[in-house]
């Protein structure tokens, strides 16, 4: 513990902050990044930053990565004042380094931190409660996509490559089962199996990608709902956090991603998944928020493929996790043995509800105001 303060305080003394450390802990409950929430003092004032360690494995390229966060970010902060609107809590603010005129600080022994103010009165959600917080939480993501409709800056890196391609994902899958490295494929041969046989789901998207038939834009890629901070009076959807993966792709993996964290009555870990049904409430909420919020620029063909949307990016998260639990557990942080294959057979339990319950979503979309005729 308290060598993890002097860690906080060092790194916190490398950015540009006239502010003295109190205290510091871990924050959020991210896979990927190390995530500290930081209390200091300023002239008498307690004020709060967020500390992320980034993880170099994974993003291997980090400084491209803080240049697409710089470039959306200002972009975003640009376009809230042009409209009159406060941006302080609305879209994130890098801290620059004392050093090196970046916002970051990348070290050989502390490694590659930035550091964002802190969004205070706001919170995000591992499980979501209401179908109000589902539609604020859509109609934020969507607004975020709207906001960089017209993004104009230098062109963004691609930080993880093909994230999305979900063939590739399932053949990666596939090569980790032949290769079974840590003898663990025995011991999930049916969610090998359940993963096979939806092979033919796992192309639809990335077909069209690839075919031109659905636009490119620039997407958030990882809208998991806690990554959206509600405001926690009005309830609001304030700010889009965790921009590690702004880059092109395709609306329909925002607004699936979405479904599959918030559609899902339990946590996206627990094992206790038998007859899981998703929460179609949620899924109209979602439906109305995304729509509300990209303010009608999806087209026909995106608005038919929602339900697909949702299927799909809970296939490829269930692949994902499944992959990892194969490795050695190298990618999600796990808390404890078989913490992927946990998550593999929720999301799989999720897709199949998802498939039970298709044609009542469809039915159900279909006679929204904003799809109907
Ligand atoms: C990771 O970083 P975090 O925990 O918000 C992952 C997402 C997965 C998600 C599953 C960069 O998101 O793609 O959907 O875990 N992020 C990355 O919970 O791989
Ligand atoms: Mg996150």
């Amino acid at each position: 513990m308290e060598a993890q303060e002097t860690l906080l305080r060092t790194v916190l003394g490398r950015f540009l902050v006239e502010a003295d450390f109190i205290s510091g802990r871990p924050h959020g409950t991210g896979h990927i990044n190390d995530t500290f929430a930081v209390t200091c003092d300023l002239g008498g004032r307690r004020i709060r930053l967020l500390l992320q360690r980034l993880n170099t494995r994974i993003f291997l390229k980090p400084a491209e990565l803080m240049r697409n966060i710089e470039a959306v970010t200002s972009h975003i902060r640009r376009k809230l004042e042009a409209l009159g609107l406060p941006c302080s809590r609305r879209v994130l603010t890098l801290v620059q380094a004392r050093e090196g005129g970046t916002p970051y600080v990348d070290d050989p022994v502390l490694g590659f931190w930035r550091c964002y103010v802190f969004i205070e009165g706001a919170r995000t959600f591992d499980v979501i409660e209401s179908p109000s917080q589902a539609f604020q939480a859509a109609r934020a993501f969507g607004a975020f996509q709207g906001l960089l409709a017209d993004y104009d800056g230098p062109p963004l890196h691609e930080t993880i490559p093909a994230f999305h391609h979900t063939p590739g994902r399932l053949q990666r899958l596939l090569d980790a089962a032949a290769r079974d490295p840590l003898g663990r494929a025995a011991g999930c041969a049916e969610d090998l199996a359940f993963a096979r046989s939806r092979a033919p789901l796992a192309p639809v998207l990335a077909d069209l990608q690839a075919a031109g038939a659905i636009p490119e834009r620039i997407t958030h890629n990882d809208t998991k709902l806690n990554n959206v901070m509600l405001d926690e009076e009005t309830g609001e959807g304030v700010c889009v956090v965790d921009l590690d993966t702004v880059m092109p792709g395709l609306s329909l993996f925002d607004f699936g991603d979405m479904v599959r964290t918030a559609c899902n009555p339990l946590a996206e870990d627990d094992p206790d998944v038998g007859g899981l049904e998703a929460r179609e409430d949620m899924f109209m909420a979602l439906a109305e928020g995304y729509l509300e919020g990209t303010g009608g620029a999806l087209l026909a063909v995106e608005r038919d493929l929602l339900v697909t949307a949702g299927q799909l990016l809970t296939y490829e998260c269930g692949l994902r996790f499944l992959t990892d639990h194969l490795e050695g557990d190298t990618y999600f942080r796990i808390h404890r043995p078989g913490h992927n294959l946990d998550r593999a057979r929720n999301q799989f339990a999720l897709l199949r509800g998802l498939e039970r319950q298709e044609t009542g979503l469809r039915r159900r979309l279909s006679a929204l105001p904003a799809l109907a005729g």
